[in-house]
């Protein structure tokens, strides 16, 4: 990764859709201080990062993952299965075709950012409730002349997108909370990294080379990540993650 987009949360935030996520509603300026580090981190690992202005009228925009998937010199627009998330797309598209031969995904498909999960030259995408049929099938005849596979994976009821439980460390790896999606459903993957079912939150991670951004506060996930080879950069999500969102939601990277 060399690039990465991002879009910092306005006060909307407050309005996030929430599905699972319980407690007290995201609080803004905490995020917008989280985000800050987050992005601080990228750029201290050599990532150029763009950053939009933020959306004061779109909750969720600084999810920027679900809005694209950005592969093998391609940008596709992805219709987000949540019809309110939609509107965030025009932003995104704007940045992305500056640099980026892109397509738009067209309706009946729907398919968010956060169910692909990119392991080298396969692309594993969660079929959940954000995520149809109809646009697993625009992304695999997108990358099938690329020389990218597209396989299906059922995401687990209850869980929002298929980031949500496992992230790619690099090309032979993967984090992947335990009792989530079975390790079956990932051919392919030279090796999985366990995540306690008490720590899933810390199976989304971003990684550039060597150096993993992970959650703060999952020590047994970052032991694990540390001794698999990786140096690990804790960052604080809580205010993410009362809006569902994890570390890869904030970018998109390529
Ligand atoms: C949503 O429900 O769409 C947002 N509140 C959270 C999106 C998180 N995105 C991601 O995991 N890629």
């Amino acid at each position: 990764m060399e690039h990465a987009l991002v879009r910092p949360p306005s006060n909307a935030l407050r309005r996030a859709v929430v599905g699972n996520a319980a407690g007290p509603p995201p609080d803004p300026v905490r995020a917008r201080m989280q985000h800050a580090a987050y992005v601080a981190a990228l750029r201290d690992l050599g990532v150029v990062v763009k950053v939009l202005p933020p959306a004061e009228e779109e909750p969720d925009a600084c999810f920027v993952e679900d809005q694209a998937v950005v592969y093998a010199g391609i940008a596709v627009i992805t219709r987000c299965g949540h019809p309110a998330r939609r509107p965030e797309a025009g932003a995104i598209a704007d940045a992305l075709a500056v640099v980026l031969p892109l397509v738009r995904m067209e309706a009946p498909a729907t398919l968010d950012g956060g169910d692909v999960l990119p392991v080298g030259r396969t692309l594993f995408v969660g079929r959940s409730r954000r995520t149809n049929a109809a646009g697993i099938a625009f992304l695999r005849e997108v990358m099938a002349p690329r020389g990218i596979a597209v396989r299906e994976v059922p995401v687990p009821a209850g869980t929002l997108h298929l980031q949500s439980v496992c992230s790619a460390l690099d090309d032979d790896t993967v984090l992947l909370a335990r009792g989530t999606v079975p390790a079956v459903a990932l051919p392919g993957v030279a090796r999985i990294l366990e995540v306690p079912a008490e720590e899933a939150y810390a199976a989304n991670a971003v990684a550039v080379g060597e150096d993993v951004l992970l959650p703060a506060g999952y020590p047994v996930t970052a032991r694990r990540v540390a001794e698999a080879g990786y140096r690990v950069h804790p960052l604080p999500m809580d205010a993410f993650r009362a809006a569902d969102g994890a570390l890869t939601c904030l970018s998109l990277r390529w």
